[in-house]
């Protein structure tokens, strides 16, 4: 009987190809360790905005659980917070002076989570030019676009009669957006033709909105301070829980 066995045969390319599919899978794990290791090491929650927006009350309020009295800040506080669901993040309360904001900010940006963008809802109609050119530079700035923390704008001093709500604040911030990035992509322009859309923020094709964003943009409300007493950051509560 003639054996009709044909002998497998294990040509060199069959090895090279199974090294390169498990060395490809070791890369995108190593890739993906890396990636996960990164995400998790970053749990800052920057609280940022203008001068006297209420920043450093509402880290008291949110920290200490009282009410201080506060100055214009020259440094910036650090503690953790302990979220309803027990996820630990480090609050970092910026000072909103010119002259400091950017120092601190940029020492901070790297492990940011979320930033809290923290808004005098009684004065945002007269302050809305320096309120918009800040955060449009937080959002156009390398890293945060890098990293995409998700941001909430916080509508503070809700008890303060004239406050506007938050859904208007998001539109009245859309709106100067909006006319913010046409001007400096244009500025932009002028320099160098080359750089048209260095100053892309969202669709440039559409008119400004923060759902066009590559990061997640909630909106609450709330007062750190009442005369009755009360106080309500229960809006910045919630989102925090979701950051950890
Ligand atoms: N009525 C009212 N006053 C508030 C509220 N939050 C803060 N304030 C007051 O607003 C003033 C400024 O508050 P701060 O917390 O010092 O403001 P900030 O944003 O830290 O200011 P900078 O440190 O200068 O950037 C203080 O007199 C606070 O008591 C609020 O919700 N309602
Ligand atoms: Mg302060």
């Amino acid at each position: 009987m003639v054996d009709k066995r044909v002998p497998v045969k294990m040509e060199g390319t069959d090895f090279t190809q199974i090294f390169i599919a498990v060395f490809v899978v070791v890369i995108t794990l190593v890739i993906i360790a890396l990636y996960k290791r990164s995400k998790s090491s970053r749990r800052g929650i920057l609280l940022t905005g203008l001068c006297d927006s209420g920043k450093t009350l509402i880290f008291s309020q949110l920290i200490h659980n009282k009410n201080v009295q506060t100055h214009t800040s020259i440094k910036e506080n650090i503690a953790n917070y302990i979220s309803s669901n027990n996820g630990v993040l480090k609050v970092v309360d910026i000072p909103g002076h010119e002259r400091l904001r950017n120092k601190f900010f940029d020492q901070h940006k790297e492990v940011t989570k979320g930033i809290v963008y923290v808004v005098d809802s009684s004065t945002l109609t007269q302050d809305i030019r320096d309120a918009a050119e800040f955060l449009y530079n937080i959002l156009i700035d390398p890293v945060i676009q890098k990293n995409r923390p998700n941001l909430l704008i916080l509508c503070n001093k809700q008890d303060q009669t004239f406050a506007k709500g938050g859904s208007a604040i998001k539109s009245i911030f859309e709106k100067e957006l909006n006319t913010l990035r046409i001007t400096k992509s244009s500025q932009l322009e002028s320099v160098d033709p080359n750089v048209k859309n260095a100053a892309k923020l969202g669709n440039s094709n559409e008119d400004f909105d923060f759902a066009a964003l590559p990061m997640k943009v909630d909106i609450a409300e709330s007062y750190a301070f009442h005369k009755n007493g009360m106080v309500d950051i229960e809006g910045l509560k919630k989102w925090l829980a979701r950051q950890v």
